[in-house]
């Protein structure tokens, strides 16, 4: 990935920026909650992008949503894993970018979300943009003022 000044870093559209698809670990929106599960636990990541058959972003599903879904009132259930869908957990209420956004915007969105789901124009996923891509461009910059 190459190296950019603060100002040219903000200016500049996500494009270079972004984890592409093809490198960052999803689920299907029909997947039951069990493979889900196996595909957080096996990647490490505490969340991951859902996305349908002809990978349109449908949203976020995380460790935390699964447990909660099969929390009973005395024990955790772990039989209703296979029954649910990820699209009955999942969070779809979430930030988008474009290819096209600054890193200024995607900056702005990252305080809150530690990664943000980017699509392009016809809503087909493209990537991801994460906390660690910004903060390690920041950090290059930084280094160089201080030489
Ligand atoms: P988390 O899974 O909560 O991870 C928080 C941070 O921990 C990551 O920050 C990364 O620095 C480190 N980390 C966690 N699991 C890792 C792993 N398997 N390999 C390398 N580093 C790991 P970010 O890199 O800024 O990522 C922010 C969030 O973006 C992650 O939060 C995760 O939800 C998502 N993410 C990142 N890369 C992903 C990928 N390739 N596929 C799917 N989701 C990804």
């Amino acid at each position: 990935m190459i190296s950019l000044r603060a100002e040219e870093l903000l200016d500049t559209t996500i494009h270079s920026l972004i984890i592409p698809g093809d490198k960052v670990a999803h689920v299907n929106v029909k997947n039951n909650l069990e493979h889900a599960l196996l595909v957080l636990t096996k990647t490490g990541y505490t969340a991951i992008p859902v996305l349908d058959s002809a990978f349109k972003l449908c949203g976020l599903i995380g460790t935390n949503m699964i447990m909660d879904s099969i929390l009973g009132l005395e024990r955790i259930e772990f039989e209703k894993l296979e029954e649910i869908k990820v699209e009955e957990v999942m969070n779809s209420e979430i930030p988008r970018l474009k290819l096209t956004d600054s890193a200024s915007k995607a900056l702005d969105l990252s305080i809150d979300h530690p990664f943000i789901c980017v699509e392009n124009e016809e809503g087909t996923f493209e990537g991801i943009f994460t906390r660690r891509v910004i903060l390690k461009q920041l950090k290059s910059h930084m280094n160089k003022l201080n030489k």
